[in-house]
């Protein structure tokens, strides 16, 4: 194993965002290569950390001042062993070739623990939306779409929305795809309901997240009643988390953005986040507003001299990161550790170090990895998928039904992997075996491809 990180890392010194995600499953599925020795002889973690195909392109675009702009698109298509590759795309100055394959990596599991038939890529470019005009958003897409529909379709690739991508974003790549192909399919998630979408997709991860940790809490004849929550971001996946953590009966403190946060100790109750959802997704402002609206919440700047990130720093009993990588340090996850925190959720990808990861577990924490825990999303985009083949749409109550049915099947496929491989209570290892073991015995059935 250690030669196989070593390999991965001198081939690409550069990708330490990479490096983390395979460091982690790679030392997790340890347990399953000792009881499997026909997985070293097909060479299955040599084959699996590299992948199947990346396609980085050049996306040209003009501004609404008439200049030239030139943004860097990618693709990733990692793993196809259970299904087209399938995962989101996401637009945001901080992407890197190193970013978009940790998460097509992490996406290969994630997919397979849905129960879907899914494989796993991810996509994106470094443009960053914010700022900019609907026209020069709606240029960039089309460009970005010029170059990427030669290489998805509705049974090969499907790329949905992530960081920086929502329902506008989506609009815009389908109506390029169409008139491109002339063909109207199902080859992207993530659609309006009027044309192909599916109810409950928008709300997905962030109530598929709260979903498995109410699996959790079950675990220790516990609910959300009463509980009160810290979430980080603010965006799509942080908004329905704080909805369902409200109709749960739970109380959010926190919301966030990247350039600071709001502790409202009251709670984000329906109104509040009726508020927050305008500002963001029609306003596309800043969360420093909220506290113009509401004078007892308290605004804090992001500072970098900072070793830690204050928002982590409140009492609380459960917190959902749900912005982006790394949020999460040592630092912070003692902080919370030592402010009652007794359950860590993660709607972001890989928002906890893994030094962090190694506090939530040596405290006992309910600790759900982003892989398990907000898979809620691409499982409804699998359903979306699947209304699009028979062409029907399912009601709002089919969809968050069969959700709620994949977000205890994945959280019981943790439990049972964790069991068996000696690591009760451990979700990180469950869910790295059991993503794992389905995908490598795909692999095997297929012979050397
Ligand atoms: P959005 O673009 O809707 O929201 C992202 C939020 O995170 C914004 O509040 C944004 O602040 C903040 N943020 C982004 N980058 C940074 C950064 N570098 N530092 C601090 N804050 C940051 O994205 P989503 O809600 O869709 O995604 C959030 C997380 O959830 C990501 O990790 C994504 O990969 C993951 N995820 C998303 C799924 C989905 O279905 N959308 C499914 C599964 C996981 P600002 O506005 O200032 O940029
Ligand atoms: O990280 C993720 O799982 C997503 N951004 C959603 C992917 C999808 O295809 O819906």
């Amino acid at each position: 194993m250690t030669n196989i990180l070593d390999v991965v890392k001198s081939k690409d010194p550069d990708q330490k965002e990479f490096h983390q995600a395979v460091t982690e499953v790679l030392e997790t599925v340890q347990p399953v290569l000792d009881r499997n020795p026909e997985f070293r002889q097909a060479a299955i973690l040599e084959r699996i950390v590299e992948p199947e195909r990346l396609i980085m392109f050049r996306v040209p675009w003009m501004d609404d001042q008439g200049q030239v702009q030139v943004n860097r698109g990618f693709r990733i298509e990692m793993n196809s062993a259970i299904g087209p590759y399938k995962g989101g795309l996401r637009f945001h100055p901080s992407v890197t070739l190193s970013i978009l394959k940790f998460l097509a990596f992490e996406q290969v599991f994630k997919n397979a623990l849905t129960t879907l038939p899914m494989g796993g890529g991810k996509g994106g470019s470094d443009f960053d939306p914010k700022g900019k005009s609907d026209n020069e958003v709606m240029r960039f897409c089309q460009s970005f779409m010029l170059e990427l529909f030669r290489h998805i379709g509705p049974n090969t690739d499907i790329p949905a929305g992530d960081i920086g991508i929502g329902a506008r974003e989506i609009g815009f790549l389908f109506g390029m795809y169409k008139k491109l192909r002339n063909e109207f399919t199902g080859v992207l998630t993530g659609k309006a309901l009027a044309w192909g979408g599916s109810l409950i997709r928008p709300e997905a991860t962030g109530y598929g997240c709260v979903y498995f940790a109410a699996e959790m809490l079950s675990t220790k004849y516990d609910n959300f009643e009463g509980k009160s929550c810290l979430v980080s971001g603010s965006g799509n996946v942080a908004q329905y988390t704080v909805e369902k953590i409200n109709e749960l009966g739970g109380k959010v403190v926190t919301l966030s953005d990247s350039t600071g946060y709001i502790f409202d100790e009251e709670g984000i109750d329906k109104d509040k986040l009726d508020f927050v959802m305008r500002l963001k997704n029609i306003r596309r402002g800043r969360i420093k507003e909220y506290i113009e609206k509401y004078s007892g919440a308290v605004y804090t700047e992001v500072d970098t001299s900072l070793d830690h990130n204050p928002l982590w720093d409140h009492k609380a009993d459960c917190a959902f990161p749900s912005a982006t990588q790394n949020e999460i340090n040592e630092k912070d996850a003692n902080n919370l550790v030592n402010n009652g925190v007794k359950l860590v959720a993660e709607g972001a990808n890989m928002p906890s170090t893994p030094e962090a990861i190694d506090i939530f577990v040596e405290n006992k924490l309910l600790y759900a990895p982003g892989k398990a825990a907000n898979a809620g999303g691409v499982a409804v985009s699998g359903l979306e998928m699947a209304q699009n083949s028979m062409r029907i749409s399912w009601p709002k109550e089919e969809v968050d039904n069969r959700l709620k049915i994949i977000m205890k099947s994945i959280h019981q496929s943790c439990v049972d992997a964790s069991e068996e491989y000696g690591a009760p209570g451990n979700y990180m290892v469950g869910a790295n075996i059991a993503g794992f073991v389905k995908v490598v015995n795909a692999m095997l059935d297929q012979g050397l491809v």
